[in-house]
């Protein structure tokens, strides 16, 4: 059968399973075309995609902005690496870094590798700037963290299936609770050798858990008095998602031009990923300022692909769309609609106990235990009815469309999601 034959839905899944890795267990469903918050599979069956490929896809699927800003660079230049200036990037730095309010940016291609790469400059900027003795820097983590899978970051996972058989673990690491000023300050106390503070504004993976309100500028000031680095991961929160430019933003509703507003947490260091590109093309981005980044000097870092004209060209594309289109505060909007119309929907369910989360960033829990498979089995009804979501853990269900949604649409979902639920009801 030719590559370019179409194939059955079965055909493709048992091509995936005899030559692919088993690195994935995904939903039954094989799609092959995506269209803002839509998204089809091989059969022509159409649903909502509520998971925007763990918040990539924030400007919807195939953004014909994007997209031609991708292909135009294509067409031209791809690809010089490093070892010779392009024209797209300065540009693109000069565009990303002023966006964001930061002197530099590195730029690299997944999120994975710009958290390696904070973790590095956190580093070097420990012996080199703080002073801390060389191979002593320690970097404050948080339990259920999610930053990806190196074998760095799951040397410092507490998820046994994302570590276990992959050591020796890297060391320097300290693990604290999430959301626990006393346990931060303990550890950022407890050692003259602490070097960063490494958090995800929202635990994405860990069940979309939202910290107290006060929460992120609290560790923001602990690691300030002991000049401790804060490395804000919004890899998954960032570009829109959770209702404001970034989940540090805190309440500010990005009505305005930006100026800092109070409820601002600046991080020392900022990683980006995922939407950053829009989901069009690997695109992640670290950004810090000068007294942080110029500790990475020629030769000391670097990838292939990081920075290349094409990964330039769409995330400038991919963040103009989120300002043209006003997708922090669609987000927002949307946001509280989606969970004020399920909390009404919990109030007499029996099977879903709790819903929450920030911007369009939700997750609903499931009134199952976690090694229950009630959330697959609801994901898979989910599928059937047209709307296509994932458990993150047992018994959590995210729920997270692109931020081009609109309300009717948005309403619609709410409608499949509650008749889907209501089959489960005990
Ligand atoms: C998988 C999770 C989400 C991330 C944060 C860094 C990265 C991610 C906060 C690494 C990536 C992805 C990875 C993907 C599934 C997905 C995920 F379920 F794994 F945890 F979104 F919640 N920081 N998250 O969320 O970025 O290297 O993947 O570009 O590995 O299964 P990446």
């Amino acid at each position: 059968m030719s590559v370019l034959e179409k194939r059955s839905s079965a055909e493709v899944i048992k091509l995936e399973d005899k030559y692919g890795a088993h690195n994935y267990h995904p939903l039954p469903v094989v799609l092959s075309k995506g269209e803002g918050v839509y998204v089809w599979d091989v059969e022509g069956k159409k649903y909502y995609d509520f998971l925007s490929a763990y918040s990539a896809v924030n400007q919807g699927h195939c953004h014909p902005k994007i997209v031609n800003a991708m292909m135009e660079q294509a067409k031209t230049l791809t690809l010089t690496s490093r070892a010779f200036y392009n024209d797209k990037l300065g540009v693109y730095e000069e565009y990303i870094t002023k966006y964001f309010g930061f002197d530099k940016v590195l730029p690299m291609n997944t999120g994975a590798e710009a958290v390696e790469t904070a973790l590095k400059i956190c580093r070097k900027w420990a012996y080199e700037v703080k002073g801390i003795a060389e191979n002593e820097a320690q970097i404050i983590v948080c339990e259920n963290n999610f930053h990806g899978r190196t074998t760095t970051i799951i040397s410092f996972s507490n998820d046994e299936n994302a570590r276990k058989n992959f050591g020796p673990y890297t060391a320097g690491f300290i693990k604290i609770a999430y959301d626990d000023l006393d346990a931060l300050e303990k550890a950022i106390t407890s050692s003259k050798n602490i070097a960063g503070f490494l958090v995800e504004p929202i635990q994405g993976e860990a069940g979309v858990y939202v910290p107290s309100e006060e929460y992120l500028a609290k560790a923001k000031e602990l690691c300030k008095a002991n000049n401790v680095l804060f490395i804000a991961d919004e890899v998954q929160t960032g570009v829109a998602r959770t209702g404001s430019l970034l989940a540090v933003c805190g309440n500010c509703s990005c009505e305005s031009k930006c100026e800092k507003q109070a409820t601002y947490v600046q991080p020392d260091i900022l990683i980006l990923g995922k939407a950053l590109s829009g989901g069009a093309y690997p695109v992640s981005a670290v950004l810090a300022d000068d007294e942080v980044m110029n500790v990475i000097k020629p030769g000391q870092h670097g990838s292939t692909f990081g920075g290349n004209p094409i990964a330039a060209a769409v995330a400038m594309a991919a963040l103009d769309v989120v300002n043209e289109e006003s997708l922090a505060q669609n987000a927002r909007k949307l946001g509280e609609l989606f969970r004020s119309e399920l909390a009404k929907f919990i109030e007499t369910s029996s099977i879903a106990t709790l819903v929450r989360g920030k911007g369009l960033l939700n997750a609903v829990l499931i009134n199952d235990t976690e090694d229950s498979d009630t959330a697959w089995n609801i994901c898979m009804a989910l599928r059937d009815n047209g709307l296509l979501a994932k458990p993150t853990h047992g018994n959590i269900i995210r729920f997270a469309p692109p931020l081009v949604m609109n309300e009717e649409q948005l309403l619609d979902c709410v409608s499949i999601i509650t008749s889907t639920l209501k089959q489960f009801e005990k």
